[in-house]
Formats: C-alpha cells, sequence, structure tokens
C-alpha cells in the first residue's frame, strides 16, 4: 500500500463503532476524504441496503472520479483484492483503505451494509487513512425489545431508532409495548387500517436499515387452549405477515393461572412454528418470552423450565432477564438457565427502563454483565425508557458490549455515547447525565452507581473541610450552567423534551447547593449584611426545598410519574446533611428552634405488605395517591397500609383500584381521627366495577392516618392499579 503523508489529521480507524474486533492502521497515512468516488459492484447489489446506504451518506457518487470504492460480498469479483480479509462470520466484514480506493466486503449482505457504516465513522471528520479492518459481531441477535409498560413510543420515534441502530450495528426491534391494546388486552383482533399501515411502514423501514423488525402478541391473560384460540393467534398472525412482518415473538410475561401452563404454551409455539413459521419462507425464527422469565420466579420442582425446553421446537428462542426480573448476566447464571431450556438463552435485559422508577431518568452507563457470555446467549436486546432518545446512551452501550464483549469498556462506551447524542453539548449532558444513574430505592432492589467522581469530596465536607466545601460548590455551579445550556439546545429538540422535568428539578438542586454552602459559610462567619446573612440562606435553602418538593407535584411531570427525581444518591442527600449540620450548631449556638430537617415529604406509607413498603407517594392539587404497581401485590390475611400524615387533614373522598371486583367485602378502611380509629365503609357503585368507594361519610373527616386492612380473612393477589384520597 503506498500512501502519502499529510501530518496528522483527526483520529479515523478508531472512529468506528461499536469497537471494532481487528484492526491496522498504517501510521500517518491520513488524507483527505475525496469530494466524489466511483462505486464498483456488482449489479446484484443494485437498491439493497448497503449500496443505498453508501449512495445516500458518503460523498457524491459520479463515473468518472479516481478515488473507487469496491463493494461486494466474499466471492464477488470486486473485491477479490480482500477476499483473505472477510471473516467467515454471520454479519462479519472487511474493509482496506488505500490512497486512491476503499474497498469494502461483507461475509453476507448485512456484513456489507456493516462495512459500510464503518466508513461513515472512519470519514465522520471528512478524513480517511490507510489500513484495515476486520471485524464480526460476538452475539447473533443485538437490540432493543420495546416491552416496557407507559406510553408507546411515538411511529416517529421508532423510525428515528432503527436509524440509530443501523449505524451503531443492532439488528433487532421487538415490538411489544404493553399498552397497546392489539398486543395485549385485544390480541385477537385485527389492527384498524391506520395502525396497520404504520405497522407496515415499521417493518420495512427497518429492513432498510439492516433492522429485523418482530412483532410480538400477547395473548396469556386470557387465552383457552381450544382450537378456536389457537387458530385465532395464527389468524392474526397471518394478518400481520399480510401487512408486511416477517418475524414474531410470542409473549407469556407477567400472566398467571391457565395461560401459564408449560406443556401448553409449547404446543401452541410448536404449531406457530411448524404452520405458520416453516410454511413461509421469509419467516425469521420465532421468540418467546416464557411466564418464568427470571430465576427467582422460577419453581424448578414444577419444572416449567424443563418442560419448555424438551417440549419446544428447537428453533424456538426463549428470552430471560436473569436471576430476577433486572439483573445482570454471568456464567453461571447463563449456565443454570441454558441447561434448563435446551438452547441459549435469548436475553431480554431490563436497564435502561424505568417503568417501575418513573420517578428517575437512567442516564448512566450500561455495567455489571459478564465479558465472558457472548458464547452462551443466543441474542441480547434491551428494555428501554419510554423515553426514546434519552435511552440512547444506554443502547450505545449495549451496542458496544453485544458486538465485542472482550474488549467492552463501559466508562469509554459511555463518554462516546453521549458525545455521539449530543455532539454540540456533549459536556453538559455529561454533567447532567452523572446526577441520573442511581434508581433509588426500588421493588426489583437494581441500583446504579451515581456520581462516583463527588464520592470522595461529599465526604470531606461533610467532616467540615473547606476545600472540599469550594469543590461541591464548583460542581453544583457546573450543573447549573449544564442545565442551562441544554435547555437552550436546539440540535436535539427531542432529547431536550424528555428530558425537561429532569432539567428543571436539576436547576433546583444546583441552586440549592449554592444557598447550602452559603449557609454553611455564613455560620462558620457571621455577616449581618442584608441577603448574605445566615437567615436569609436558611430562608433561600428552605424556598428551594419547596420549590423541588412543588416541581415534582406540579404538570410538568407525567400522571403516573410519581415525581422528578435527581441527585439523589449522593448530591442531595450531602446537602441535606450539610443543611442539617449547619442548622443544628446555629439552633445551640443562639438557641433558636429552625427546623433542620431538609426533606419535605407530608405523606409516608408504612405496610406489613412487603411489595407496598416502597411504593412511592405523591400529590397534585388536593389529590394524595400511592404510585400504581405492575406487578401482582399478595396481601396476607390481616396486612395492611397506612398513610400517615404530617399533620391532620380534611378528608374529602377515597378510592381504589386492585383490577380485581367486588374487593369492598375484603377490606376494612379506618381512619385515625380525634385520637382514635374510626370505620369506614366501602362500597362498588356498580355490580362488577374494580373501583372501590368510600360513601358520603368521609367528606369532612380530620385526619391523620388511613388503614387499609385485609380483613377477608385469607391471603389475596390483587394489582395496584390506583390508590387515591383528596382533602378538601
Ligand atoms: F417479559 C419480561 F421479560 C419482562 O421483563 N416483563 C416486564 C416488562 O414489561 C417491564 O418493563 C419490566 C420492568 O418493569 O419488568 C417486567 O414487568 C414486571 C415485573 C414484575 F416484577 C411486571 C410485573 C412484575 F411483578
Amino acid at each position: 500500500m503506498f500512501c502519502l503523508t499529510f501530518g496528522t489529521l483527526d483520529a479515523q480507524i478508531s472512529e468506528i463503532h461499536p469497537f471494532p474486533q481487528q484492526t491496522r492502521v498504517e501510521a500517518n497515512s491520513q488524507f483527505k476524504a475525496p469530494a466524489s468516488w466511483k462505486i464498483v459492484t456488482d449489479k446484484k447489489y443494485e437498491g439493497n441496503i448497503a449500496t443505498t446506504s453508501l449512495e445516500t451518506a458518503g460523498p457524491y457518487k459520479d463515473g468518472k472520479s479516481k478515488f473507487t470504492v469496491y463493494l461486494g460480498t466474499k466471492g464477488d469479483k470486486a473485491v477479490k483484492a480482500i477476499a483473505k480479509l472477510i471473516p467467515d462470520r454471520r454479519e462479519g466484514y472487511a474493509i482496506r483503505i488505500e490512497k486512491e480506493a476503499v474497498y469494502i466486503g461483507g461475509a453476507d449482505q448485512q456484513g456489507m451494509f456493516y462495512g459500510v457504516q464503518s466508513l461513515l465513522d472512519i470519514m465522520k471528520n471528512g478524513n480517511l487513512e490507510c489500513g484495515t479492518v476486520t471485524d464480526w459481531p460476538d452475539v447473533a441477535w443485538r437490540g432493543v425489545v420495546e416491552g416496557f409498560y407507559g406510553t408507546p413510543w411515538s411511529h416517529e420515534t421508532r423510525l428515528r431508532q432503527f436509524d440509530f441502530y443501523a449505524r451503531n450495528k443492532m439488528n433487532v426491534y421487538i415490538y411489544g409495548p404493553k399498552d397497546d391494546p392489539y398486543h395485549r388486552s385485544h390480541w385477537r383482533e385485527d389492527y384498524p387500517e391506520t395502525e396497520a399501515a404504520r405497522i407496515s411502514e415499521l417493518a420495512r423501514y427497518a429492513a432498510g436499515k439492516g433492522v429485523k423488525f418482530y412483532w410480538a402478541i400477547h395473548p396469556g391473560l386470557d387465552i383457552k387452549w381450544t382450537e378456536s384460540d389457537r387458530d385465532a393467534l395464527v389468524r392474526k398472525l397471518e394478518h400481520m405477515y399480510d401487512i408486511g412482518v416477517r418475524a414474531f415473538a410470542v409473549f407469556f410475561d407477567d400472566i398467571w393461572g391457565e395461560g401459564a401452563k408449560a406443556d401448553k404454551q409449547a404446543e401452541l409455539l410448536n404449531y406457530v412454528d411448524d404452520h405458520f413459521v416453516s410454511k413461509k419462507p421469509d419467516v425469521s425464527p420465532l421468540i418467546m418470552c416464557p411466564t418464568e422469565y427470571n430465576r427467582a420466579w422460577a419453581d424448578d420442582a414444577k419444572g416449567y423450565l424443563r418442560t419448555l425446553g424438551k417440549n419446544m421446537n428447537k428453533g424456538v428462542e426463549i428470552m430471560w432477564t436473569g436471576n430476577s426480573v433486572v439483573h445482570c448476566l454471568d456464567k453461571p447464571s447463563m449456565e443454570w438457565i441454558n441447561d434448563r431450556i435446551e438452547r441459549k438463552a435469548y436475553i431480554w435485559w431490563n436497564f435502561p427502563v424505568s417503568d417501575f422508577v418513573r420517578d428517575h431518568i437512567l442516564l448512566g452507563p450500561a455495567y455489571g454483565n459478564g465479558l465472558d457470555i457472548a458464547g452462551d446467549m443466543s441474542g441480547f436486546v434491551s428494555n428501554p425508557m419510554e423515553h426514546a432518545e434519552a435511552s440512547k446512551i444506554g443502547l450505545y452501550n449495549i451496542a458496544d458490549y453485544t458486538w465485542n464483549m472482550k474488549a467492552y469498556n463501559y466508562e469509554k462506551s459511555w463518554e462516546e455515547a453521549i458525545r455521539s447524542l449530543l455532539p454540540s453539548n456533549a459536556a453538559a449532558l455529561r454533567t447532567f447525565a452523572v446526577y441520573n444513574e442511581d434508581l433509588g430505592p426500588n421493588g426489583h432492589g437494581f441500583r446504579r452507581d451515581e456520581s462516583r467522581e463527588l464520592q470522595p469530596c461529599a465526604k470531606q465536607a461533610l467532616n467540615g473541610e473547606s476545600q472540599a466545601l469550594e469543590n461541591l460548590h464548583d460542581r453544583c455551579r457546573e450543573l447549573r450552567t449544564a442545565v442551562n445550556l441544554l435547555l437552550a439546545d436546539k440540535s436535539n429538540p427531542a432529547l431536550i423534551r424528555e428530558l425537561r422535568p429532569w432539567l428543571l428539578q436539576a436547576k433546583l438542586a444546583a441552586e440549592y447547593g449554592t444557598a447550602v454552602i452559603a449557609l454553611v459559610r455564613s455560620e462558620k462567619t457571621a455577616t449581618e449584611a442584608p441577603l448574605s446573612s445566615f437567615m436569609t440562606y436558611y430562608e433561600e435553602a428552605r424556598s428551594l426545598q419547596a420549590q423541588m418538593y412543588e416541581l415534582e407535584n406540579s404538570d410538568v411531570r407525567h400522571p403516573l410519574q410519581p415525581g422528578i427525581k435527581v441527585a439523589t444518591k449522593i448530591l442531595l442527600p450531602t446537602l441535606n446533611q450539610l443543611f442539617a449540620q449547619a442548622v443544628t450548631s446555629w439552633n445551640e449556638r443562639t438557641h433558636s428552634h429552625l427546623n433542620p430537617v431538609a426533606e419535605y415529604q407530608p405523606y409516608h406509607l408504612v405496610s406489613t405488605v412487603p411489595q407496598l413498603r416502597q411504593q412511592p407517594i405523591s400529590s397534585r392539587g388536593n389529590e394524595i395517591r400511592i404510585n400504581p404497581s405492575n406487578e401482582v401485590i399478595t396481601w396476607p390475611s390481616g396486612s395492611e397500609l397506612i398513610i400517615e400524615m404530617e399533620q391532620p387533614i380534611k378528608l374529602q373522598g377515597l378510592d381504589f383500584d386492585f383490577g380485581a371486583a367486588n374487593q369492598a367485602e375484603n377490606f376494612k378502611l379506618t381512619v385515625y381521627s380525634g385520637n382514635e380509629w374510626k370505620p369506614i365503609g366501602l362500597l362498588h357503585y356498580k355490580e362488577g366495577e374494580t373501583t372501590v368507594h368510600t360513601g358520603n361519610e368521609i367528606a369532612g373527616m380530620s385526619a391523620n392516618k388511613i388503614r387499609l386492612t385485609n380483613a377477608s380473612g385469607k391471603e389475596l393477589k390483587l394489582y395496584l392499579r390506583s390508590f387515591r384520597f383528596s382533602k378538601q
């Protein structure tokens, strides 16, 4: 290879994403990418995804230019020169860059497409360099399952996601939003025309981006193991096939009872596999999500998983979330499941999904999965947040992880993810993201590190070290600046729209930090100057605490969201402790009685039902509600739920919906009023209704506790669709 040296330009081959398997760079060989080029390829690739991508994104294509791009798959004349470089691996490719030519050879057409994506990465800054790349994915299926509860992604959002998957070499998207009625509650019914047209477009668009569009059906809530329901299911899949879907999944997650039987599920999947999938030449392997989709729910004695493993056609993929619903994967856990299902598990990773902690937005890195398990899985898909743009940080990481697992470095990948998501304001996004990593306490016990860099300084500040206090002050100022830059960013409006509630909250947190640090300082060096005295900072900090609380309970947040939480792991707790320290010592010194408790939380939930203990309470206007849960809640006989108020409130009304009819008779409601528990009648407005109300007697009662007891004399398994009460 002959390359001239033009001095050092920006890094090139190292720009390839996901991190490639093998590269060889010729030192000092950078040169300016040509303005136009000639493409040499076989006629059979006309209009295929690789050529289209090259023609629409690369330099201008003409017939005259000396600079040539040779494009093909192994065995083609065009790429004969690099035949030996092309790996014998599905979706693999090789690139050789010379001064006046680029060769891109795929192991298959998908590989050819990925070769083009890598070339686009290399030319990102308008330059090229001589060298070679030999690359392939470690995991066969890499991508996303839209499987969360909550508002499904919009059509445009999905299209935009597919562009992103293509650029990051992800090849699968599984459509399964819990709240699409034609996926789950009304699975037997065909999509109306408009929705059907959208699904068609999604499937077609995804195919054009090298992304396999899987459509999932979720029949388990009410399926009967009859011929008629079996036919209804196949008929629905035929309908989906007719509108252009070529890959299918059947989900049995989050159900119980009749639908949850392994032998019946396997029988159904085999039927679909034998009479539908195998009969069509162009349909991808079936995927199923089992009912026992994680180890914590797997009852080995009953043998649900072994039955699936034994009975179900080996070509059907089985999904798995790990040792619990939200969990990282490692070698022993992969071996445990693969042994039972007699095939390699198809991983459904519940990160960065936030449907169980909607008050948080998860912008931290994807870490914790073993780097030695690529060979133990058939696929790895991430369940993301309903915030699609913001999810791209985690997804970028997962693209890296699944492509080249051994080389995965989550810190490096995370930095890159942020740069690629918001190049115009990457530093600001990074600063903000550092405070949005942990999930807070949650029913799944899944926690993340947050603001690790801040931990030593937080400790020192609490020990009264002034340098650390200074440092903390800088961090708060930085955070405020970052938020202001992001709020004004116009380069990715979809992202900023999603982040907005958390941006506003972060800004208050940053201002609160500044006020608290001023408070700490003025406690040490008393000044009587107006607006810089201890009392002024105390009032300011108090005001900001109240503003944060008000914002959490304002219309800025989604109705399903229990609040808006940022910086909950390190920064806010540190600031609250500093506040408490300063106020306490002020009180001692000046014999005052200022309130040192920083957190403003007027309602507390206490319960003997373990699953309810972590459930957040929020209020908006006059209404106070417990955050609904996706889980089935087990109420032991006699168990209770109590809500304690900081101050007595005058009640207006109360109702709850546990997703099942006739619950009024199972529960007893009592209200603590005037130092005694008073019973309140519960009723249904209509026969068969799931909502339980109180009568008028409750209106005007003053209460500082409300208690709901399972008085049925037996254990109850119910949803928590809603529980709310209002004050006058
Ligand atoms: F199918 C699964 F693999 C799965 O994870 N299902 C759901 C999923 O849709 C949801 O987004 C995710 C995170 O909340 O967890 C599963 O949902 C649950 C989890 C529970 F523990 C639903 C009910 C539960 F009790």
